[in-house]
């Protein structure tokens, strides 16, 4: 498989818009992969995320391992913690929690994952994540029990956005959490898009075709869905229509 990285940039050279169904190995059945993967494969999404806040260890790699016998479309790694990494997927998003100011998610899980990425093959993507307030308490919020960013200080999203990029990293993700009352607003992510030279990932919240393509008009190179294809299948034609 050619870089998952450099597809994306590619990608965005072309300009088209990705799009990334996120799995949630603690919220999927795995019996259902087979019909799942195939409304995915039929629908507009162009990668599969795996990952989420609180996961049984063993089952993320379990999981990968039956979506890859379904799917041609890069699995990539979205870890809630380091137990989640697994040599059955194409890569990793190595996320800093870069909003918040706890020190396990800005280094001390990176140094854990280390030993575990030596036996892979995966390719590490290192991502600066970043979580803004979206008017409900999610779960990212309570696991690495960091703040989110206050929607209306831009200006600090955005340097915050550029920081990262400075430190080397090589996506940003704006994250509103998943399940978000709101996605996050066309004025956050154009400011960040406008200053930044990586691609940029949003996600949480997004539960229609008009707020995707809201998300994809303000900035958004790649979007993340989960919760909206948990709840309802359909929505993959409903995109697509
Ligand atoms: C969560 O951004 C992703 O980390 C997706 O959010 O589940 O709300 O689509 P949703």
């Amino acid at each position: 498989m050619n870089s998952i990285y450099k597809d994306i940039q590619d990608a965005i050279i072309n300009g088209e818009k990705l799009l990334a169904v996120l799995i949630d190995p603690d919220k999927f059945n795995i019996e259902n992969t087979s019909r799942f993967l195939k409304k995915v494969n039929a629908s507009i999404a162009t990668h599969i995320f795996v990952g989420g806040s609180t996961v049984a260890e063993i089952i993320t790699g379990i999981l990968v391992e039956e979506i890859k016998k379904y799917t041609t479309l890069p699995v990539v790694l979205f870890p809630g913690d380091v137990t989640q990494i697994t040599d059955h997927a194409d890569a990793l998003l190595f996320l800093s929690l870069i909003s918040g100011r706890h020190s396990e998610y800005l280094i001390g899980k990176h140094i854990e994952a280390v030993s575990k990425l030596k036996n892979t093959n995966l390719e590490v993507i290192p991502t600066g994540y970043i979580l803004i307030e979206s008017g409900n308490i999610t779960a990212v919020e309570k696991v690495t029990e960091t703040k989110p960013m206050s929607r209306n200080d831009i200006q600090n999203i955005v340097d915050t956005a550029k920081a990262g990029q400075l430190l080397g990293m090589k996506l940003i993700y704006l994250e509103a959490g998943s399940g978000a009352k709101e996605p996050l607003t066309r004025a956050i992510i154009s400011q960040v898009k406008k200053e930044l030279k990586t691609p940029l990932i949003v996600g949480g919240g997004i539960k229609s075709k008009i707020q995707l393509k809201n998300v994809y008009q303000a900035g958004a190179d790649l979007v993340v869905i989960g919760t909206a294809f948990e709840d309802d299948e359909l929505f993959f034609d409903k995109l697509r229509k």
